[in-house]
């Protein structure tokens, strides 16, 4: 799905600011509020978590729908072309009416969506859109929830929101919304692919138009020199010596598509950037353009005071100042599809990606979340068709991020359940279909070990989440650090595929210091990631380390948590801790290429 954007042909307005916001008491769709200017509200930012922007813990805790809405004008030069209004997302499902009118509903919380409004619109009055925003998580969505339903001394209903992974379960229209223009004949959308034959550039491409088939297309370098054209709905096209997109250092290629209309002139136009470079799973080794890369940095998390996940471009900006700082070359979407703004920073800045969709916590029966009756997972979820969705979006709106080079299809179900095979595998055979060009994970937790995991043959890369010396053998490191190692070489002598730890960490509250290893202490964090390196330098079969998080992050509450989860190697407001400066040492003396093979 393509980026909105403005150019010779297309126009966009943002819609962001401040909207009208309510909480639904239960009868706003049976009322039909949608058909009028809404009554009772108060202001809320787009985009921006609601939760924490009020004082009121009926706003942050609220378990079901609620509204926003606001007015906009089109321009009168608009009559005749499609006008798209656009939602980076909307958690976790959005249902949008235009002057009453409904004009597009969407599952899934972290994936755009949009429909043309033109048929709706007025060009000389004021419009009114209105969304109803739904955050309630159940056993057929990704993530997966449970609502607990009771009532007060009252005789009130109060639902209870519960749910199986460690985020917490912000809601509302967390990105952009913009309106953009087309013509009736226009790009729906393009698909890239790069390859490298000898010291050829191969850039395959792919454009779906509406209306006219007779497309001109050109590839741009980054001065804006023509470097190939060809025209036609597909083909290969060839750049010599091309300029490879490499991690630390970006080089983006614009394919620029016209189309054409019957009497010779250009239509639309769209403007897409993409790098060349290539990526493939060979033996141990995990390779960008042919080399062996080794990635370093974190998981990490759509996260901030006020904003919740709402999109942040100051901090994203700060958050990738700080990955250089201290050295790190990668990380994760854990846990769930960022923002697409994010996804262009990391394109333009060398950060490579590991894309996750929003399955997560699939697994009943993990620890502190297990109820007292213990289910099968497989037999009671029913999320695979919001599953199937959540990774035909991904797919669709990230394929032609040059950063993106491994799509993670679940963290930690429980692969070691009966049925989990028949769950993923349909799952992991449509992700190949739509891109075979990347390699796939399914990120794994300990319970499912080399000895009880059924799904581990599904993934390119076995990435595991592992937390030895915090939730088991917790200040006894050099037991973790033995337990560790043996595992690992276990599943390199069962799969022979490359490992790459994508979680391992420890709670840690900035300013409590220990001469003596004290869990929860600074010192405490960076003997514990010590002990991992340790064990992860040894084995060369290990392509990489993502240490769990980047920054301290908001969780529901709970006994575990105290004001979230506080494994960040950064506190909230991102200030260093001490394993920060301790990784900073190590991640700056390893290189993007060759770390294992130069005998270290
Ligand atoms: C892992 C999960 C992650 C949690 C982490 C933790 O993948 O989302 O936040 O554990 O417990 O199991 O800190």
């Amino acid at each position: 799905m393509l980026y909105p954007q403005s150019n010779t042909k297309r126009e966009l307005i943002e819609l962001n600011g401040i909207w009208s916001f309510k909480l639904d008491d239960g009868t706003g769709v049976a009322n039909r509020i949608y058909e009028q200017k809404l009554q009772g509200t108060i202001p809320m930012p787009v985009p921006a978590s609601y939760n924490d922007l009020t004082e009121d813990a009926r706003v942050r805790d609220h378990v079901g729908d609620v509204w926003y809405e606001r007015e906009f004008y089109v321009s009168e030069a608009w009559r005749g072309k499609r006008i798209i209004l656009r939602f980076g997302s909307v958690t976790h499902y959005g249902k949008v009416w235009i002057n009453g009118q409904e004009v597009i509903e969407h599952h899934g919380g972290y994936t755009p969506f949009e429909a043309d409004i033109a048929p709706f619109v007025f060009f000389d009055r004021k419009n009114r859109v209105i969304v109803l925003v739904n955050n309630v998580l159940d056993y057929t969505t990704v993530p997966i929830g449970e609502v607990n339903v009771r009532r007060d001394a009252a005789g009130n209903e109060i639902r209870k929101q519960d749910y199986f992974h460690d985020f917490f379960n912000y809601s509302g229209i967390h990105r952009p919304v913009r309106i953009y223009t087309t013509a009736q004949q226009y790009v729906k959308d393009i698909t890239i692919r790069t390859d490298l034959r000898g010291q050829t550039g191969v850039v395959y491409y792919k454009v779906e138009t509406e209306g006219s088939t007779n497309v001109k297309v050109t590839i741009l370098d980054e001065q804006e020199n023509v470097v190939a054209e060809s025209s036609g709905l597909h083909a290969d096209m060839e750049i010599e010596d091309p300029v490879l997109w490499e991690p630390g250092a970006a080089y983006l290629y614009t394919l620029k598509v016209e189309v054409i209309s019957i009497d010779g002139s250009v239509v639309d136009t769209y403007n897409e950037l993409f790098g060349i470079r290539t990526v493939k799973v060979e033996g141990k080794e995990f390779l960008i353009n042919g080399k062996p890369f080794y990635f370093k940095g974190f998981g990490k998390h759509e996260d901030a005071e006020i904003h919740g996940k709402g999109l942040d471009e100051a901090l994203n900006i700060k958050d990738f100042s700080l990955m250089k700082w201290i050295g790190a070359n990668s990380f994760r979407t854990s846990h769930y599809p960022y923002s697409e703004e994010i996804m262009r920073l990391a394109d333009r800045e060398g950060i490579v990606v590991v894309d996750e969709v929003a399955a997560v916590g699939l697994h009943l029966s993990l620890g502190a979340y297990a109820s007292s009756n213990k289910r099968n997972t497989w037999q009671t979820i029913q999320c695979q068709e919001s599953h199937q969705l959540a990774i035909k979006e991904l797919i669709k709106r990230d394929k032609n991020h040059a950063c993106v080079v491994m799509w993670a299809i679940a963290n930690e179900p429980a692969g070691e359940e009966e049925g989990a095979y028949e769950y993923f595998k349909p799952l992991a055979d449509l992700t190949r279909k739509l891109d075979p060009t990347r390699p796939i994970t399914i990120v794994n937790y300990f319970a499912a070990s080399p000895t009880t995991c059924k799904i581990h043959s599904l993934s390119d890369v076995l990435c595991l989440n592992r937390y030895v010396g915090w939730y088991a053998f917790g200040n006894d490191l050099e037991m973790a650090g033995r337990v560790l190692h043996q595992e690992l070489l276990a599943w390199w002598n069962l799969t022979a595929k490359p490992v790459f730890l994508t979680e391992f960490g420890a709670d840690t509250i900035q300013g409590l210091t220990s001469t003596v290893p004290l869990m929860w202490s600074e010192e405490y964090q960076c003997d514990f990631l010590q002990t991992y390196h340790q064990v992860m330098d040894k084995l060369d079969f290990v392509v990489g380390e993502h240490v769990w998080n980047f920054a301290d992050f908001a969780t529901k509450q709970g006994i575990v948590r105290v004001d979230g989860n506080k494994k960040g190697v950064f506190t909230r407001d991102r200030r260093p801790k001490k394993a920060a400066h301790f990784l900073r040492e190590r991640y700056r003396n390893i290189k993007d290429y060759y770390y294992k093979t130069e005998g270290n």
